[in-house]
């Protein structure tokens, strides 16, 4: 397109006098067409390379410069916001600016944050960026659609050489409410300061849910006051770090002492949650039951059927037998008590049980499980598990919340409320979707970033599968099969980041970078948007920004 102009040019130049004024009305018309179709032209979107890829982007004419002083002009309810704006416009591209909260005369240079309760009123979400060579303007009806319009600008902004960014008309807002990412924070522990790293990446994606799986049978990681050997022996195993296939490391030998682990104090959580508050993310909290509990089992071993004794496996347990027991009421008085504590540190309306992976044994030759199965008049093994979640999910109603589970949940029949995770491929979150359940899709083929992602010789030690780039991008959460109104219950999907294999917070950006890069499009992009030629255009600029901000990240895509 660019080509095609300047040959048009260059034959006006050559051509007589007289039909100048022919070629200028081609070059008019042609310029128009450029503008009217730049949304969907690719020459655009790499120039504005943002990922996810925006809705509509109509290019502009000139550019913004910050050669001059930049003022960031906002009033006071996006001042927290302008701030932040300023801080990630430094990080990223070495510029300084000022924040102010009064409009100048004939403003020049400015960056404008402004909150416009009639802007896409039904995107919640949306925001519009407008650059123009005077102005920046970010609007949109919610302070959550700024701060995406902030993480747009971001993209565009110059990294090195001209201080210039070309004018354009972004309008935009997401295909999905749930945007979700996943970490385990069990197999390894992560510090505080790494989880808000981590938070970062997701904002910087345009990601609302951060997914906390917060314990499994390697560990426990989250202060109760009520029950404190939660933390003093549940998150606590032994170090076999040096041993890097986990597999391998199943239980802790005589004698060793428990000195890998660490966990997050009720402080430390309501600092990350205020953290993650303000970037606009919501954090679900995962308390794993009725299995991945053998963190717990090892400190309270009378919640189990047998009485243990158990200890904490530094690395894979397989198959998943040691279960709180169902037949004790004791084990529910421990999981509310437990709940109360988590129910008032996040604010958010969900709460993740677990609910997978689990085998059935213990509960079959338990006298306590066995007598709840006749007295409840249950079918066997599974209603069991049905009947614990559904008191469970009983006891969270009471709270407000909602229950997530993953998709093993729908094995009996799970409250009508309760939210299933499918991650044992699509068929499961279809299955869920048409008994009327919400649904997040998050299945192992496509989501699942502690899989391989490239060549499996040149890449660090993973659980095995492979999920490359290009798999990623070519995920689609709705399945066809589904009626308009059952589609309605896909709220969206998940990338998760199980860490058996995964000790460092490089070795998450790693894992997670590009790949989160290409689930963001897919679950906020408009579908008919979406081309991986496109994509992979615009991954250069954004390994530029993961350069800046100092991510690892995989090059296997090319
Ligand atoms: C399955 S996904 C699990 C996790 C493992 C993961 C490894 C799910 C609900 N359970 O416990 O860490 O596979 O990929």
């Amino acid at each position: 397109m660019k080509n095609q102009h300047y040959e048009h040019e260059k034959s006006a130049a050559l051509t007589g006098r007289h039909l100048r004024p022919f070629f200028s009305m081609v070059l008019f018309i042609l310029i128009s067409f450029h503008i009217a179709i730049g949304s969907i032209m690719p020459y655009d979107s790499v120039c504005y390379s943002i990922i996810p890829r925006p809705v509509q982007i109509i290019p502009g004419r000139g550019n913004f410069s910050f050669d001059a002083v930049v003022t960031i002009i906002t009033d006071s309810d996006c001042l927290p916001l302008a701030r932040y704006c300023s801080d990630q416009i430094r990080e990223v591209s070495g510029i300084n600016t000022t924040v102010l909260k009064k409009r100048k005369k004939n403003s020049q240079n400015i960056i404008s944050l402004a909150l416009n309760k009639d802007l896409l009123k039904d995107q919640p979400e949306g925001y519009l960026l407008e650059v123009t060579p005077a102005k920046i303007t970010i609007s949109s009806s919610t302070l959550t659609g700024i701060f995406y319009g902030i993480q747009s600008l971001l993209q565009i902004l110059p990294l090195s050489g001209a201080q210039k960014i070309p004018s354009v008309q972004i309008t935009d807002y997401p295909r999905f409410p749930w945007r979700g990412m996943h970490l385990d924070v069990s197999r390894h522990f992560f510090s505080v300061e790494a989880v808000k790293s981590y938070i970062d990446m997701l904002a910087l994606h345009k990601m609302n849910i951060f997914h906390w799986h917060l314990t499994d049978d390697q560990g426990w990681r989250i202060e109760i006051k009520k029950y404190p050997k939660l933390t003093q022996v549940s998150a606590w195993r032994v170090d076999r770090e040096s041993e890097p296939e986990w597999r391998n490391r199943q239980v802790a030998r005589e004698g060793e002492k428990a000195t890998y682990g660490g966990f997050y104090t009720q402080e430390q959580i309501k600092e990350i949650v205020a953290y993650a508050q303000d970037r606009h993310i919501t954090i679900v909290p995962e308390i794993e039951m009725p299995g991945h509990t053998k963190a717990v089992l090892a400190a309270y071993p009378q919640l189990s059927c047998s009485g243990g004794p158990f200890t904490i496996p530094p690395g894979g347990y397989w198959p998943i037998v040691d279960l709180y027991c169902a037949g004790n009421d004791s084990t529910f008085l421990f999981l509310q008590d437990v709940l109360k504590e988590v129910i008032e540190l996040f604010p958010c309306p969900y709460i993740h049980i677990g609910g997978d992976e689990v085998d059935h044994s213990e509960w079959k030759k338990c006298p306590k499980c066995q007598a709840r199965i006749q007295t409840e008049h249950l079918k066997d093994e599974h209603a069991l598990q049905s009947y614990f979640v559904k008191r469970i999910a009983a006891f969270l109603r009471l709270y407000n919340k909602r229950l997530i589970g993953w998709d093993e949940i729908i094995e009996g029949d799970a409250p009508s409320e309760a939210i299933v995770m499918a991650w044992r491929g699509m068929d499961n979150g279809t299955a869920a979707a048409r008994l009327g359940h919400d649904v997040v899709m998050t299945p192992s083929t496509h989501c699942y970033f502690d899989h391989y992602q490239g060549n499996q010789a040149l890449e660090p030690l993973a659980i095995g599968g492979f999920t490359s780039l290009s798999t990623v991008y070519s995920f689609e959460p709705v399945p066809d099969s589904l009626t308009s109104e059952q589609m309605k219950h896909i709220l969206g999907a998940q990338g998760n980041v199980w860490t058996e294999y995964i000790p460092t917070l490089q070795h998450i950006q790693y894992m997670a970078l590009p790949r989160m890069a290409a689930l963001a499009e897919v679950i906020w992009s408009p579908k008919e948007l979406r081309s991986w030629s496109d994509f992979k255009n615009r991954l250069p600029r954004m390994f530029e920004l993961y350069d800046k901000k100092k991510y690892y990240y995989a090059k296997s895509a090319y």
